[in-house]
């Protein structure tokens, strides 16, 4: 990449001069930088938005700025630090929410967090109980946020819409990979009734809709030194959609022993004991607003995300890799493996999330 990451930071309204720009993590949409500054200033995030991805972007910023704004609200309220708590969005010296450069491309910038910890899997079983309790919390501080959010995603969690993206890809076969994956195809075409009935009930009104996240890997939490969530962050896909894709996405990333692209199919299942943690917590926040249908799908969200996950790691690998960064030509084909084996184990393990749902919603 060319661009002068200094001089896009500098069209921010920061405090404190630039010292440095680095890339953080390994996202797999946007590319992320941290700006350090000199003295005490804070540091930022500076995020290159997809554009490909996520559209339009000006609209999504809105979104995430409402969502913020409302936290912010609460936190304050509650008496805590609406600084560390929420995340915040810079704006650029014109006042937008963004900074679009002679190429096109959309930045944006968020105050740095820092004494904060981000993890990349769930270790322990408080670990997950204590993410559970923050999206749980998440979603009760945004429950009576009535404005709606632009879909600036449409049909990001709607198996309805994922079909006919799947349809579309699989008449192509633009790189010709279909042939080679046939037993992977079996997989999503044999439970696709399945999934539609699920989501003719969020159709329907039968599960409500909010205002939900989208996204919850455990890396997209912010946790304080004693192990307690402080900031949920990554806020590009909040949207008004069923609460059920956050714990069903939780469930996934947290519960998983394996990587999400683990190789050895072997490593890969679902951790009953993560599972009970992350319920517990979550339920501790969430009991109270969810409706008896939204606990009574409660299990199902994880099986529903899990499979959409190994349709769109899959459908990407037919597409020939246009929407997640890979790292080896196979790496979307490792990725629809890893998940399909989870999903398997989900299944299995169906009764038996069931039970301890019920019995900690007690
Ligand atoms: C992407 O951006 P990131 O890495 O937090 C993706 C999620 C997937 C996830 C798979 C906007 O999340 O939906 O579940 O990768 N985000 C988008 O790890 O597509
Ligand atoms: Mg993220």
């Amino acid at each position: 990449m060319n661009t002068d990451l200094t001089e896009i930071a500098g069209k921010f309204q920061l405090d404190g001069k630039i010292d440095e720009v680095t890339q953080l993590g390994e996202g797999f949409i946007n590319d992320t930088f941290i700006i350090k500054t000199k003295g005490n200033s804070p540091s930022y995030i500076l995020q290159r938005k997809n554009k490909n991805v996520f559209s339009p972007i000006p609209a999504m910023m809105e979104n995430i700025q409402k969502v913020c704004n409302h936290i912010k609200t609460k936190v304050e309220k509650a008496g805590g630090d609406p600084m560390r708590e929420a995340m915040t969005i810079i704006p650029a010296h014109d006042g937008k929410l963004y900074y679009l450069d002679q190429d096109d491309e959309y930045w944006a910038v968020s105050l740095f967090i820092d004494d904060t910890i981000a993890y990349d899997a769930a270790e322990t079983p408080e670990l997950a109980y204590a993410g559970g309790k923050g999206v749980g919390k998440f979603q009760s501080q945004v429950a009576d946020l009535k404005e709606p959010l632009t879909d600036i995603l449409p049909g990001f969690h709607n198996i309805r819409i994922r079909f006919e993206q799947w349809d579309d890809v699989l008449q192509r076969d633009p790189v010709g990979r279909k042939a080679k994956v046939q037993e992977e195809i079996d997989w999503i075409d044999s439970r696709r009734e399945e999934m539609l009935s699920f989501w003719k009930l969020v159709e329907d009104g039968t599960i409500p809709t909010r205002v939900s996240h989208n996204d919850t890997k455990i890396n997209n939490i912010l946790f304080d030194k004693n192990g307690e969530v402080l900031c949920v962050i990554d806020l590009d896909t909040v949207l008004n959609s069923t609460v059920l894709n956050d714990f069903g996405d939780a469930i996934r990333f947290y519960t998983n022993t394996g990587k999400e692209d683990d190789e050895n199919l072997d490593n890969v299942s679902m951790d009953m004991e993560i599972f009970r943690a992350f319920t517990k917590g979550y339920l501790e926040e969430a009991a109270s607003f969810l409706t008896e249908k939204e606990l009574e799908y409660l299990a199902f969200s994880a099986k529903y995300i899990t499979y959409e996950q190994v349709l769109r790691f899959l459908m990407d690998y037919i597409d020939g890799d246009n929407y997640y960064k890979t790292k080896s030509e196979d790496h979307n084909l490792v990725r629809t493996r890893a998940q399909y084996k989870l999903l398997t184990d989900m299944e299995e393990k169906f009764n038996a999330m069931n039970a301890a749902i019920k019995q900690l919603a007690q």
